[in-house]
């Protein structure tokens, strides 16, 4: 992924269209959940990316004719990147990455959630999954901003990969901590997408400035 202002905006929002048309200036990617997938349908993929790349957040999660199925979709309806995770498996995300290859499209695979129960189970694995997704040849990684710790912990295994970084704002990390611990982007939804989208993404946009 291309970096400029290191902000990847997760649309998880119905006026995800108007929102992204208006801050496109301010981010790198939109990334795309279920909610709203779900609820304006997969074409919405190809809508968003008229703004810029999108990033199909499916975690996919599933055997790997179903995961690679999944990946398909995705980009056959325009996404640049699909997430998928990691504790699947190395079949599973070596099907998603064979997708991935026949569009040019990008893999970032989620190491643990952002949340309070991401480190229940996630953690114990994330170094694993960090090295399987390395020897694959995966693009990326998805690590948490609420413990920049870990993010600076996954970044000494990630070599080349890039770390994008959820749980900035609303769920308490903050953007600048996780670009100095090591990651290359923060996903950034409620933040931005709550209250008026355009000024919360300059200001953020201006704030990385100093870190990126
Ligand atoms: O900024 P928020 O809290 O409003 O939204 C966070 C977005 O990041 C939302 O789209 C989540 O699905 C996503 N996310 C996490 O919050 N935590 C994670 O650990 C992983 C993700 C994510 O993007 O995974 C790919």
């Amino acid at each position: 992924m291309e970096r400029r202002t290191g902000i990847i905006a997760a649309l998880d929002t119905t006026n995800a269209l108007n929102i992204a048309r208006e801050i496109r200036e301010y981010v790198d990617a939109f990334k795309v959940n279920y909610p709203l997938v779900l609820s304006e349908g997969i074409s919405v993929v190809k809508e968003l990316s008229s703004y810029g790349p999108v990033i199909a957040d499916f975690k996919i999660a599933d055997v790997p004719h179903i995961s690679a199925m999944i990946a398909e979709i995705a980009f056959e309806n325009g996404a640049k990147a699909v997430i998928t995770h990691g504790f699947t498996g190395s079949d599973s995300v070596k099907a998603v990455l064979d997708v991935a290859s026949r569009y040019n499209g990008e893999v970032y695979v989620v190491t643990e959630l952002s949340s309070a129960g991401g480190q229940e189970f996630m953690t114990g694995v994330a170094e694993r999954i960090v090295e399987m997704a390395r020897n694959l040849g995966c693009h990326g990684l998805i690590a948490p901003a609420t413990r920049p710790e870990r993010i600076r912990k996954l970044r000494e295994l990630a070599g080349n990969m890039q770390i994008l970084s959820p749980g900035v704002g609303a769920q308490g990390g903050k953007a600048a901590e996780a670009i100095r611990a090591g990651a290359d982007f923060v996903i950034v939804g409620r933040s931005i997408y709550e209250g008026n989208a355009v000024e919360n993404a300059r200001l953020l946009a201006e704030q990385l400035k100093e870190v990126i």
